[in-house]
């Protein structure tokens, strides 16, 4: 009886993990909430999974919005307040650096290597971390190649405001603080667990078609953004960074199994365990904003 080969673990060598860092050709990374919970954005375990007494993955639904579109703004306005009052953090500045090619070159990968960061977070922190990291002149030249653009938000920006009026589906990015009169303050409700019922009059509207508007961003059961490029980019994968991600929610939660089926390699940053790191090629736990500058070769 043949002895069944012993499951390889991941390893956890820096050294081994920049030696396929150096010699990779196409990097993708895929981020979650974990990314983001050093600069204070709760993330959809554990404490952050609950607003008020609601669980936030029933909250993001279509479903959800039509039934109490009240209760649905003063949900996404309370994450608006907070995405829009933090701070990028060494994590996202890591991986801003990390999508400018002279950096990479820098770092010894091929002059002609791709990265693109494929988060599944709707606070544009990382978008703020790359305006902050280079001008725009930079961000238009790495940005022009559209099948290796530097960053997919594939689950929207809670800064877009999207009508709701299909024939319509005028969407716009207005970070607006409030985003209307109607919501301003109840931000500071959600400790309280008080709840204001607001007339959809009163909520934000279209600004093109005056519909009732709605979040921009993807709902369960809604097809998130750019999945085509987003299939090129993983099956051209040789390696996948996967940070601070449970890898619960699909189709996100399957990218990195398919790098790693068409020979790629895998390396998983996060706090604590998460589903699929068993296979992973290269596990880093702890926190990212730590992990991940080292690893990059990036001296904080
Ligand atoms: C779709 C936007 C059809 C809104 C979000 C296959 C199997 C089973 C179910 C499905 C399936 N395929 C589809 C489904 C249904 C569903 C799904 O996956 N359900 C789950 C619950 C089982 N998927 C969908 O509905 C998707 N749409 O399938 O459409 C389709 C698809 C393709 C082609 C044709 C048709 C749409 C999903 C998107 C929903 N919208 N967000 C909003 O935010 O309000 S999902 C939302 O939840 C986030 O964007 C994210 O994706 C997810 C939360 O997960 P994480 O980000 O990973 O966060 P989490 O808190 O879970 O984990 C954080 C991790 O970080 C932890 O491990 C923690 O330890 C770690 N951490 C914490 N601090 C740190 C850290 N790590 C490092 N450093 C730290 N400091
Ligand atoms: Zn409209």
């Amino acid at each position: 009886m043949p002895k069944a080969s012993k499951a390889r673990k991941p390893s956890t060598s820096i050294s081994d993990f920049q030696k396929v860092l150096k010699s990779s050709k196409n990097i993708i990374a895929l981020a979650g909430a974990g990314l983001s919970a050093a600069s204070g954005i709760p993330t959809f375990r554990g404490t952050g999974g609950l607003w008020r007494k609601f669980d936030v993955i029933s909250m993001a639904t279509e479903d959800a919005f039509y039934e109490n579109p009240s209760r649905l703004w003063q949900f996404y306005h309370y994450r608006r307040e907070k995405a829009n009052a933090c701070k990028p953090n060494l994590a996202h500045y890591a991986l801003a650096e990390f999508s400018l090619p002279y950096f990479r070159s820098q770092l010894g990968l091929a002059k002609d290597s791709k990265f693109t960061l494929i988060t599944q977070n709707v606070d544009g922190l990382s978008k703020r971390a790359l305006e902050e990291t280079c001008t725009p002149e930079v961000i238009q030249s790495i940005s022009e190649d559209p099948a290796h653009p530097p960053m997919i938000e594939m689950h929207g920006r809670v800064n877009d405001v999207k009508c709701s009026s299909p024939k319509c589906g005028h969407i716009e990015f207005n970070p607006a603080s409030p985003i209307c009169p109607a919501l301003d303050g109840t931000e500071a409700f959600v400790d309280e667990d008080i709840e204001k019922t607001i007339a959809e009059d009163d909520l934000p509207r279209c600004s093109k078609c005056k519909a009732l508007a709605r979040p921009g961003v993807v709902w369960f059961g809604e097809v998130p953004y750019d999945l085509e490029k987003i299939d090129d980019l993983v099956e051209e994968a040789d390696l996948c960074i996967v940070v601070g991600t449970s890898s619960t929610v699909y189709p996100a939660a399957g990218y990195a199994a398919e790098v790693q089926a068409h020979g790629g390699k895998v390396a998983v940053f996060n706090l604590e365990r998460s589903a699929g790191d068993k296979k992973a090629n290269f596990l880093f736990l702890g926190p990212c904003e730590e992990t991940l500058p080292s690893c990059l070769g990036i001296e904080s």
